[in-house]
């Protein structure tokens, strides 16, 4: 994919603020400060449009990108911030939840993991909620350069054991490892 354009559109807390088009959307999710952020500018190649926060939990809108004029990208709320306050917790499950419910126009759902660690309870929650509901979607293990390939291999083995999944992407923001494989399955989904 050439990206040509990429904007940020708008930041959403409740439904009636999404978007009222039918515009294809891919969502980005995964715990606070997992390197999403990231992941989206170096996919789109434009530091800085999605903002990478050195506050993790903060940020509980979700944010709309628009990109080549085509669709959006949609930064979910991370989850899973043990210090965040308890209201802010509890709106988790809300903003994101009813998004991925509702949206119609979701392609892909695009969960992060970081390569480094075994998934949190969270995360293999999120992802029994996704497979229950047949969202498509799929798994990236980010932060990858921050390992050895030896221990690259034996997490991604525990990753996908896990999971209970053979399909998990490696994923390198800084290297921008993985990007060309991103990229063919996010182009896959939009086709459908
Ligand atoms: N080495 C390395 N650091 C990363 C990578 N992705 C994110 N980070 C760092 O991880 C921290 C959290 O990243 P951010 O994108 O803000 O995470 P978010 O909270 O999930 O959006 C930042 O300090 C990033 O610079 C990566 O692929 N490699
Ligand atoms: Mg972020």
């Amino acid at each position: 994919m050439k990206v040509t354009s990429a904007e940020f559109i708008k930041s959403a807390f409740k439904e009636t603020d999404w978007l009222h088009d039918n515009l294809r959307e891919i969502a980005f999710l995964g715990r606070s400060n997992v390197g999403k952020s990231s992941l989206i500018n170096s996919l789109l190649g434009v530091r800085g449009l999605a903002r990478t926060s050195s506050t993790p939990g903060r940020t509980q809108s979700l944010n709309f990108y628009l990109i080549n004029q085509q669709f959006r990208f949609v930064d979910l709320p991370g989850y899973g911030y043990a210090r965040a306050p308890k209201t802010i917790k509890a709106e988790w499950g809300k903003a994101a939840g009813d998004y991925l419910a509702q949206r119609e126009q979701l392609v892909l759902s695009i969960h992060i993991v970081d390569s480094r660690h075994e998934p949190s309870k969270q995360d293999l929650q999120l992802h029994e909620w996704l497979k229950h509901h047949q969202k498509p979607h799929l798994i990236v293990a980010t932060k990858a350069d921050k390992l050895s390939n030896n221990e690259l291999r034996k997490n991604m083995d525990r990753i996908a054991r896990a999971f209970n999944s053979t399909q998990v992407l490696i994923y390198s923001a800084t290297e921008r490892r993985g990007r060309d494989q991103l990229w063919g399955a996010i182009e896959k989904s939009l086709k459908r």
